[in-house]
């Protein structure tokens, strides 16, 4: 008997990645970081990736540029990355089946979107952060108070919460929809708080938070960080959810604090 093939023809399912980069003012960083995601090697997978620029009225060309390098923009009018993270996490399409989130600095790679993807594509864990401290970071890409002020949180947000979490002030998050769609209820941060206030309400609802290690290399354009008066209000996140518990009206006020946006 010959042998036959199995048809190729069948229409397999496609899973739609949807990548959320905050932006103000990476109108230097945007069009690589957009231009950088491995689309072609993400459709071998059945990964189809999809890119949200959530801008804050930059003033410069963010906007633009992020749509002529393929990116959909929202538009968001609060300032702040918690705020146009929030609205992206509000804003996701239906058929969302997993989230990405990364800066628009060009400091991450977005080639990596495919490492972070993986755990959860095969079911490993329902949550990834893309760790820096673990990963390969390039001279001059983090400095000293950035890198003590991680090593500080990360440790303290380990041993607290007992999580093996291992760069707490990552920007690069990948989840399942799923396991999103039951966090950002409870997500409240309007500035650079917002990572320290998904990884320990996480951590609380008992969420295994694991890391791929990732790259990190000198940003493009200006950092909007302000270390004293961003680390305070980090410390004070980290302080106010030490005891927190998910709850149904703590859920529902949330979200009314985000649907004001
Ligand atoms: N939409 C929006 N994005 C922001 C805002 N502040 C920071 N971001 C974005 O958040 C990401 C991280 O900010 P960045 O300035 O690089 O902070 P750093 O990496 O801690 O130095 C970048 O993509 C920024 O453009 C903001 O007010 N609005
Ligand atoms: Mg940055």
């Amino acid at each position: 008997m010959a042998l036959s093939r199995k048809s190729t023809h069948k229409t397999k399912k496609m899973y739609n990645v949807a990548v959320l980069i905050p932006c103000y003012n990476e109108a230097k960083g945007i069009a690589d970081v957009i231009k950088k995601m491995p689309y072609k090697r993400a459709a071998r997978n059945r990964w189809n990736l999809q890119v949200y620029v959530i801008d804050n009225n930059s003033t410069d060309n963010t906007a633009e540029v992020a749509e002529q390098a393929g990116a959909a923009v929202l538009h968001e009018s609060k300032k702040g990355k918690g705020n146009a993270i929030r609205t992206g996490f509000w804003n996701l399409p239906e058929d969302t089946d997993y989230v990405v989130m990364l800066d628009g600095d060009d400091t991450y790679d977005s080639g990596e979107v495919l490492r972070m993807v993986e755990p959860l594509h095969n079911n490993f864990c329902k949550v990834v952060i893309g760790s820096r401290l673990n990963g390969k970071r390039t001279e001059h890409s983090m400095n000293l108070t950035s890198r003590v002020g991680n090593w500080f949180f990360t440790n303290i947000v380990k041993h607290t919460h007992r999580v093996p979490v291992t760069d707490v002030l990552t920007g690069y998050f990948a989840w399942t929809k799923d396991a999103l769609d039951e966090l950002r209820p409870y997500l409240k941060s309007d500035g650079f708080a917002i990572e320290m206030e998904m990884i320990t309400k996480m951590a609380r609802m008992n969420y295994e938070i694991y890391s791929v290690p990732i790259s990190y290399t000198p940003r493009a354009g200006e950092s909007n960080l302000q270390p004293v008066s961003d680390g305070a209000r980090i410390l004070k996140m980290f302080a106010s959810t030490l005891r927190w518990r998910p709850s149904r009206r703590g859920a529902t006020e949330a979200q009314a604090h985000t649907e004001q946006y």
